[in-house]
C-alpha cells in the first residue's frame, strides 16, 4: 500500500518480474493484482547443483498490489474496499516515494517521505481505533444489561480492547502490545491493519545519497516490534527484472551491484512473517518448504502431507552444509550427521529432513 504514485505497482513489478502496466494514476475499484514470488535460497540452489533433481521448488510469497492509501485519498467506498484488501494479508508493505521527478506529479505537492509515511502510519492505527471502538461501545453495552458478573468472555474481550485502544491513541501499533497468544486469538477475527507485520520500503531514486539517513530516521520514528524499514531503486529494479538473466547480469556489473534490492526484500518480507524453511532432497525434487518458527518435526511433515504428519514415525535431520560437505545422503549417514528426531523436534531454518512414516 502507498499514496498515489509512490511506485506500488513499480516495485510489485519488480517482485513479479511480470509486466503489469505502470499507470501514473492508481486505479482504485480495480481488481488487485498478485503475484506469487519464489523466494531465493542459495541453500537449495547449492544442494540442487548436488543432487540434481528433476525439480527444483523454491519457498514462495505472495504480493498483492492494491490502489491507493486509505482516508487520505479515494472515497470511502473504495477505502473500505482497500481496507478489507489489507485485513486479508498476513503482513503489509507500505511503499513511500523518496524519488524525485518533474514528470511525476506527487499527490501532496512536495516529495517528503517522512510526511508521508508519517500519514499512512496514522491511517493504519485511525483504521484499527474506529473498529475498536465500536465493538467497545458495544461490549460495553451487552455488559451492563447482562448478569452482575457478565460472561468472561466478553469482560476479557473488553479489558483487551481497552489496552489495545490505549495503545492506539498513543500511537502504538497492536503488534508492539506483546498481547498473548490467548489474547491474539480473540482478536484474530478482527483482522487488525496494525496486528500485522510491517514493512516500510523507500522507493529511492537511482542514487542512495540521502537514504541511510532516511532509513534512520524512519527507523527512529517507528521503534515498534516487527517493524523493517528497507529501500529499493524502484524502477531500476524493474527495469533489471525485465532483462534477460544474462542482459541483467551485465548491466548489474556496470552498476556496480552485487545483490538485488528485490531480493532483499523478499527475504525481509518472510523473515517479518516469522516464517523459516526447511528442506528437503532427492532425485525427483529439491524443495524449500514453508513453516511457522517453532514448528515441529510433525508439523513440518504435515506441510508436506497430511499423512505423513498423520503417521509419522520419526525424521532424518542434518543440516544443509554438513550435508552438501559430505556430498550425499547416503554419505551423511555414513558419517553419522544424520540425526534421528521425534514428533518434538522443534524444525530450523536450513534443516534437511527426511519423513519416516507408516501408512
Ligand atoms: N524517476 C522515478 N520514477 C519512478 C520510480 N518509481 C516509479 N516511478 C514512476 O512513478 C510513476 C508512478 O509509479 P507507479 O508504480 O504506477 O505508482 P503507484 O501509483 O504507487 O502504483 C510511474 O510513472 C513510474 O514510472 C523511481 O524510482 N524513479
Ligand atoms: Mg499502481
Amino acid at each position: 500500500m502507498g499514496l498515489a504514485s509512490a511506485g506500488k505497482t513499480t516495485i510489485f513489478n519488480a517482485l513479479a518480474r511480470a509486466k503489469v502496466e505502470v499507470a501514473t494514476f492508481a486505479t482504485p475499484g480495480g481488481e488487485p493484482h498478485r503475484a506469487v514470488v519464489h523466494v531465493p535460497d542459495a541453500r537449495l540452489d547449492r544442494l540442487a547443483a548436488l543432487f540434481k533433481p528433476k525439480k527444483v521448488t523454491p519457498a514462495e510469497v505472495r504480493y498483492v498490489d492494491v490502489a491507493g492509501s486509505l482516508q487520505s485519498d479515494g472515497n470511502p467506498g473504495q477505502s473500505a474496499q482497500l481496507t478489507g484488501q489489507l485485513r486479508n494479508a498476513d503482513a503489509l508493505l507500505l511503499v513511500v516515494r523518496a524519488f524525485a521527478s518533474d514528470v511525476v506529479p506527487h499527490p501532496l505537492g512536495q516529495v517528503d517521505p517522512l510526511r508521508d509515511l508519517n500519514i499512512l502510519n496514522e491511517d493504519l492505527l485511525l483504521a484499527d481505533l474506529t473498529v475498536v471502538e465500536k465493538r467497545l461501545e458495544r461490549l460495553e453495552k451487552d455488559l451492563r444489561f447482562a448478569s452482575k458478573a457478565g460472561p468472561s468472555e466478553a469482560i476479557r474481550e473488553r479489558d483487551v480492547l481497552a489496552r489495545i485502544k490505549e495503545g492506539l491513541e498513543a500511537g502504538r501499533p497492536i503488534r508492539d502490545l506483546g498481547l498473548g497468544d490467548a489474547d491474539l486469538k480473540l482478536l484474530r477475527s478482527y483482522a487488525f491493519l496494525t496486528a500485522k507485520p510491517l514493512l516500510v520500503l523507500f522507493n529511492t531514486g537511482d542514487s542512495d545519497e540521502g537514504v541511510a539517513d532516511l532509513i534512520a530516521r524512519a527507523k527512529a520514528s517507528l521503534p515498534y516490534a516487527q517493524t523493517e524499514v528497507a529501500s529499493l531503486a524502484g524502477r531500476l529494479e524493474m527495469e533489471l527484472a525485465e532483462l534477460e538473466p544474462a542482459e541483467a547480469e551485465e548491466f548489474k556489473a556496470a552498476l556496480g551491484i552485487e545483490e538485488l534490492g528485490l531480493n532483499r526484500v523478499i527475504q525481509i518480507s518472510y523473515r517479518l512473517l516469522q516464517l523459516i524453511s526447511f528442506l528437503t532432497v532427492g532425485p525427483d525434487e529439491c524443495r524449500a518448504w514453508t513453516i511457522r518458527e517453532g514448528s515441529t518435526a510433525v508439523d513440518a511433515a504435515g506441510a508436506i502431507h497430511t499423512d505423513l504428519a498423520r503417521g509419522f514415525i520419526r525424521a532424518e535431520v542434518v543440516d544443509w552444509e554438513p550435508l552438501l560437505a559430505a556430498g550425499g545422503w547416503n554419505e551423511a549417514k555414513r558419517q553419522g550427521i544424520v540425526r534421528s528426531e521425534g514428533k518434538t523436534y522443534v524444525v530450523r531454518d536450513g534443516d534437511v529432513i527426511n519423513v519416516l512414516f507408516s501408512v
